[in-house]
């Protein structure tokens, strides 16, 4: 019995970390759900229809209930197998691991992450039925292993509870912020994108990001989950009148829309962590002076609903020329969750790491002197000013691509500065100026364009932006940390 016990637990704990896995990855589905599904596909017609016909409507709980159920049992198997002969426990549990991953490719479109549950599954089956099981076969023998045993079944099983509690509360606080975005109506505009920002070439990134594309920088494991009611900010520190908005008030606020280019400090010279696109919100500045700032204060530090921490410039927020904002919307929607929502901060021209605060409830106005943040405590700078840089799109690395006359591409910005002049350079040879697109501002990035005439063999293309104060992006190289990368973006590719 103690060895059935023991399987039947390793069974379910293991059940549960991969559904809490899927909850946390955001899956649709999870490996209990799938072979639930498969075993309704296999379950033959007139059985089905008698099940149906008895339990009514039922039919997804009982599946999960009968999955369940057939799990129990045949893990249970397993760890009376392991008793006898460990082997034997681990080929019943590889098996029982083919069976989901046959569920997992029955599902109508897995991706990589998928799989991802079914092995965090699988990880558990491997630790606990030897852990468990050793347990159950000591408990025969030894008066003391019993006691042993009982604290670390009965420790998985609560464990396991718990694990399945917070997915579930989890996964459900999670579609409740989810369905409160779905039905918010935001009188924002999406954004045309302007005439002539797109250059056509053929491989460069589009000029406007969408949001499914937009790039992700997260420190939260899981985010945070809020709804718009639940949702208010604290305007505090050094003013003179402290204030606390909420989201009606704010989105009933006068809406300044903008393009603004984000970009992450992390991102390597020719890297993809830099993103552009519509946003609307509500403008710090004025916020700011409805609060009233004291004499002496220099910085804001905003806080997310999880405590991630920034620090801002106050001078880039109060600047009237430059929009810093309350984000409400991105490209026309609701901010994405996982994009801040409700309320984030988007300021152009600073790295988002000191900037771009999401889930944003509390921002106080303070001193540098008198606090740090995530990432400063981490070692990064205090200030960052995006930096001026360049990346080619296109040809890419390692690319070959027909000789001849071809169009070369790629992106430059400097937010807030503004690009004046893109270069490139082949093989060393002279630096010719690229066409470029239009933009509406200096806060966003600008797509660039040439042409090369390539000879077959091995070719060298180089990437080089002036900026609007008159600086030329130099080849000397910087590593992101402490406050952004330089140097020129350089693609090798071949022709023939
Ligand atoms: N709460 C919170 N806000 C955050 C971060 C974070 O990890 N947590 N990352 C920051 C960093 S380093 C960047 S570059 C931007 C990225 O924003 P995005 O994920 O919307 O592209 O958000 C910033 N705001
Ligand atoms: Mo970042």
């Amino acid at each position: 019995m103690r060895p059935f016990v023991a399987g039947a637990v390793t069974g379910l704990s293991g059940a549960a970390t991969s559904v809490a896995a899927a909850s946390l990855l955001r899956l649709d589905s999870n490996p209990v759900l799938d072979v639930a599904a498969v075993v309704r596909d296999l379950t033959p017609g007139p059985v089905a229809e008698l099940l149906i016909g008895v339990v009514q409507h039922l039919d997804k709980p009982l599946l999960v209930a009968g999955t369940a159920l057939g799990l129990i049992a045949l893990t249970g198997w397993a760890g009376v197998r392991a008793a006898h002969r460990p082997w034997q426990g681990y080929v019943v549990l590889a098996v029982l691991g083919a069976v989901g991953l046959a569920g997992v490719l029955h599902q109508k479109h897995p991706t990589p992450a998928s799989f991802l549950p079914l092995i965090v599954g699988l990880a558990t089956w491997l630790v606990l039925l030897p852990w468990l099981v050793g347990a159950a076969v000591r408990a025969e023998t030894e008066v003391t292993g019993r006691r042993a045993f009982l604290t670390r079944t009965a420790g998985t099983f609560a464990a396991s509870l718990v694990v399945t509690g917070l997915a579930g509360w989890w996964g459900q606080a999670r579609s409740k912020a989810e369905e409160a975005r779905r039905l918010l109506r935001l009188p924002v505009r999406t954004g045309a994108v302007p005439v002539g920002a797109n250059l056509r070439v053929d491989g460069v990134e589009p000029w406007r990001t969408p949001n499914e594309d937009f790039y992700l920088i997260n420190v939260e494991l899981s985010i945070p989950t809020i709804t718009p009611d639940d949702w208010s900010l604290r305007i505090h520190g050094m003013v003179d009148q402290p204030l606390v908005i909420t989201y009606d008030q704010l989105a009933r606020r006068q809406l300044t829309q903008e393009w603004i280019t984000l970009c992450c400090v992390s991102n390597e010279v020719g890297g993809d962590l830099i993103s552009n696109a519509f946003w609307s919100g509500v403008l710090v500045r004025d916020l700011l002076a409805e609060a009233g700032v004291k004499d002496g204060a220099d910085a804001v530090k905003t806080t997310s609903q999880d405590g991630w921490t920034c620090g801002t410039p106050l001078s880039a927020l109060t600047d009237v020329n430059r929009n810093a904002m309350l984000a409400l919307a991105m490209n026309g929607k609701p901010l994405p969750l996982e994009h801040g929502f409700p309320v984030r901060m988007v300021v152009p021209g600073l790295y988002g790491y000191v900037s771009a605060t999401k889930w944003l409830v509390d921002l106080e106005v303070t001193r540098f002197s008198d606090f740090s943040a995530y990432w400063t405590q981490n070692g990064w700078s205090p200030l960052g000013p995006v930096k001026t840089e360049s990346r080619i799109d296109v040809p890419r690395s390692g690319q070959q691509v027909e000789a001849g006359k071809r169009r070369v591409g790629g992106s430059a910005w400097s937010q807030h500065t503004g690009i004046a002049k893109v270069e490139y350079q082949l093989d060393g040879k002279a630096w010719q100026s690229a066409d470029l697109g239009t933009v509406p501002g200096n806060d966003t990035w600008v797509q660039w364009a040439g042409e090369v005439d390539l000879s077959g063999g091995d070719h060298v293309l180089v990437v080089r932006a002036t900026d609007q104060s008159g600086y030329t992006q130099t080849a000397a190289r910087a590593d992101v940390v402490p406050d952004g990368a330089t140097g020129w973006h350089t693609v090798h590719f071949s022709a023939r």
